[in-house]
């Protein structure tokens, strides 16, 4: 199939997932069109099946804001016309989903259109009037639609108040990226003691990402035993969070080490990952950790509780729960036999349900029953 696919290309988890899927797809041997405003960063080196068309939005003085969703749609119709795509795969329902729909009418071809649903441009976007009709439009005139967890294409029913079918596929990770090992190399470097427990927290220091609530249950864990909490990433919190925690006077044991474009290294040493956010359509970096061996302890919200198993390959604790999150993390960081048991739960689980052929094949079903017309 010639597929074109359209994500912000920068590291958010919605241009991970649209960029980890068109490196399995064209490993399969499909054509893959990468249509963005840069190269999304997972691809370090040119691959085979993989062509990037570059979306450049130019300046003119008559424009108040540069008109960046019609140079894509019109980038996006160029390439239907010139490469003869079967089918758009569009991440993210606004603007993308919406320039799809564009760029199909303006190339004149009967191109079939998924959009997938990431989370924020429902979760948060929906509630925004000016956008909610646009984002619903996109929905539905998009062919088949999925979303990354069952929570959200609930959510985006309710939200979006749409009755479009929404398909449940849920996030992966590229196993080779994420490997099953333990590396405690790095404590040295960043000053961890051979016998403090390493807890990580990755994220973009959103509000939402509940930060507040990692530090806390962190500040509990640590009163109880050495350890040591890497917070990575950048963004709105930063500055509030490390303020809290000089307030909670455990800023000395709390590693800020800003954004990483590669995290993998640092869940080698990592004993638990915490994400506990208030919204989480799926929470890819839960994923990633627990791929490398890390086992968590996460929120309830959105679909957090679709990845992780309670009381089987992890704890769910309420959003804001530092008490309890503390204590299920403690009860996992002082019995080996315990966290052993939940880790290979976990390996065997994420096997099952997120492993990157059985999400790959669900797409690629999917993308089928569209070019046959089996969709509403
Ligand atoms: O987590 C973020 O805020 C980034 C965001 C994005 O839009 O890239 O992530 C969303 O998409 C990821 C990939 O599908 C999901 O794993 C994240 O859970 C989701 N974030 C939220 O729902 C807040």
């Amino acid at each position: 199939m010639k597929i074109g696919i359209t994500c912000y290309p920068s590291m958010g988890g919605s241009g991970i997932i649209a960029t980890e899927l068109g490196i399995k797809l064209a490993e399969r041997g499909h054509d893959i069109h990468f249509i963005t405003s840069n190269i999304p960063f997972r691809i370090r080196k040119p691959l085979p099946n993989i062509t990037f068309h570059q979306v450049e939005v130019n300046q003119y003085a008559v424009f108040q804001y540069p008109p960046y969703d019609i140079t894509l749609s019109t980038k996006i119709a160029e390439v239907i016309n010139e490469y003869d795509l079967d089918l758009l795969h569009m991440h993210y329902a606004v603007p993308h989903a919406v320039c799809g729909i564009l760029a199909k009418q303006m190339s004149g071809k009967d191109i079939k259109i998924m959009t997938t649903l990431h989370g924020t441009d429902i979760t948060v976007l929906g509630y925004d009037h000016s956008l909610k009709n646009a984002i619903k439009f996109g929905i539905e005139e998009s062919d088949i639609v999925t979303s990354v967890s069952k929570s959200l294409a609930q959510q985006t029913q309710e939200i979006i108040e749409t009755s479009k079918e929404i398909v449940p596929i849920y996030n992966f990770v590229r196993e080779n990226e994420f490997p099953t090992i333990r590396n405690t190399n790095l404590k040295q470097y960043y000053g961890i003691e051979d016998d403090e427990k390493v807890i990580i927290h990755v994220s973009n220091f959103r509000a939402v990402k509940r930060i507040d609530t990692v530090i806390e249950t962190f500040a509990k864990i640590h009163k109880q035993m050495a350890s040591k909490l890497l917070l990575i990433g950048d963004g709105p919190e930063l500055m509030d969070m490390k303020q809290l925690a000089k307030d909670l006077d455990i800023e000395e044991y709390i590693i800020f080490l800003g954004k990483q474009d590669w995290v993998s290294e640092f869940y080698q040493l990592a004993d638990l990952v915490l994400l506990l956010s208030e919204k989480e359509s799926f929470g890819l970096t839960l994923l990633e950790a627990m791929k490398s061996g890390v086992v968590p302890v996460g929120s309830t919200a959105g679909g957090i509780k679709e990845v992780i198993r309670h009381g089987e390959t992890g704890y769910l604790v309420d959003v804001g729960d530092s008490s309890q999150a503390s204590e299920y993390a403690l009860k996992l960081l002082t019995d080996d036999t315990l966290y052993n048991k939940f880790q290979q739960t976990m390996l065997k689980d994420i096997e099952q349900r997120f492993s990157s052929d059985l999400i790959t094949d669900q797409y690629e079903y999917y993308y089928r029953q569209m070019l046959e017309g089996n969709h509403d």
